[in-house]
């Protein structure tokens, strides 16, 4: 199964919004064919793992495959895994994570029993799930998963008293980012961070995906000179805004960009909830929120923040004006704060990571 694992993340930023899927063959513990879901609309790892057979000239009659996710049983852009599975001769299925897709949903694993396949389910069930854990919320929500992650100092600050932010964390953790932003549908910023930092917020790794972006900026304040909006032809750019004024959205859309008007929330800021809904009905299975502390805090109490990347970087920057990672008003009694659930502690490089869950309750 850890084969079929490394496998699977070959298919890292190219199949979204499907889920990234490994399967080894193994006949008298050897291992005799790999495959993995390549990229969105192309051949599930299990059929991939089958012809990696025949194109060898190999029987897999008996033989065991490996799976890290329950075989789907659906006609979907493509045919039922499990019919293949039962087609080739295998005998026994080993698999991973259970697929919560509400087409499937334990109907593969009784399909194969049904056929008199021997089926283990739950084999690294752990791993298989955190690698798909994008996969796993967008199949039964229909709304995008949301990172929030930020970089700080370990007295709390996202940047100078000056607003210098490059760079608090190492090179480790910056390729991490990199590596999450190949991960995730969609990166999110505030307008705040693109007057301040003027990001480009691609992927800088080798064949890395570049994430759509989107800027949240509710009067329109994009510098139409800004990074963002002069490569909008290249890397799709949507600016979502409460303006509804087309003469104002006119360069931004000449430039490439996607002017998208939602509505507001009660505070009068671009309603998040809408946004994501919006994102959700595109297919857009992941958004990773990149900045700044205006937009975090908004995002949170938007209740859309699933789950939080906190780098800490091993250094003090002082200065009472010095900004923090989330902003906004706060809450008032430290009884209200939001609370993290799941924890993680690690070190990345001469980094810590935090990551957690929010528990909104
Ligand atoms: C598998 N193996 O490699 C993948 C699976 O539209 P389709 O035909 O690509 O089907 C997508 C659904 O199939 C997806 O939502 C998930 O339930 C399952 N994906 N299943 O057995 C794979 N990619
Ligand atoms: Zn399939």
């Amino acid at each position: 199964m850890s084969v079929a694992l490394r496998h699977a993340k070959l298919g890292v930023g190219k199949v979204n919004p499907n889920p990234m899927v490994g399967a080894v063959i193994v006949r008298d513990g050897q291992i005799i064919a790999t495959g993995h879901h390549d990229h969105f609309g192309g051949w599930h790892a299990e059929r991939s793992a089958l012809e990696a057979a025949k194109a060898q000239g190999v029987s897999v009659r008996g033989a065991t495959m490996y799976v890290t996710l329950e075989p789907c049983c659906h006609q979907g852009k493509q045919p039922p895994c499990t019919q293949a599975v039962i087609d080739s001769g295998i005998s026994r299925v080993v698999v991973g994570s259970s697929d919560p897709n509400p087409l499937v949903a334990g109907k593969g694993i009784r399909q194969l029993k049904r056929a008199g396949i021997t089926v283990e389910q739950g084999v690294l069930r752990d791993e298989c799930d955190a690698l798909n854990e994008i996969f796993m919320h967008y199949i039964v929500r229909r709304t995008p998963f949301v990172l929030l992650k930020y970089a700080m100092t370990m007295d709390g600050r996202i940047a100078t008293a000056t607003g210098r932010s490059r760079w608090i964390t190492g090179e480790e953790s910056r390729r991490r980012v990199h590596e999450d932003r190949n991960r995730f549908a969609a990166i999110m910023v505030g307008v705040g961070t693109v007057l301040a930092d003027d990001p480009m917020l691609t992927c800088r790794i080798e064949n890395g995906h570049d994430p759509l972006r989107i800027v949240c900026d509710g009067t329109l304040r994009t510098p139409l000179d800004a990074a963002l909006v002069r490569s909008a032809h290249e890397t799709p750019t949507i600016i979502a805004t409460l303006s509804h004024d087309e003469e104002q959205a006119r360069p931004y859309r000449d430039a490439g960009c996607e002017v998208l008007t939602i509505d507001a929330d009660a505070e009068g800021h671009v309603d998040l909830q809408a946004l994501i809904r919006t994102l959700g009905e595109r297919g857009i299975d992941s958004v990773m929120i990149e900045g700044g502390a205006t937009l975090a805090w908004s995002a949170l109490h938007a209740r859309i923040v699933d789950k939080i990347d906190a780098y800490i970087a091993p250094k003090l920057f002082g200065g009472a004006t010095a900004p923090s990672p989330v902003g906004g008003p706060g809450v008032e009694d430290p009884a209200d704060g939001y609370r993290i659930v799941n924890l993680t502690v690690r070190t990345i490089g001469d980094d810590v990571l935090l990551e957690g869950g929010v528990d909104y309750v």
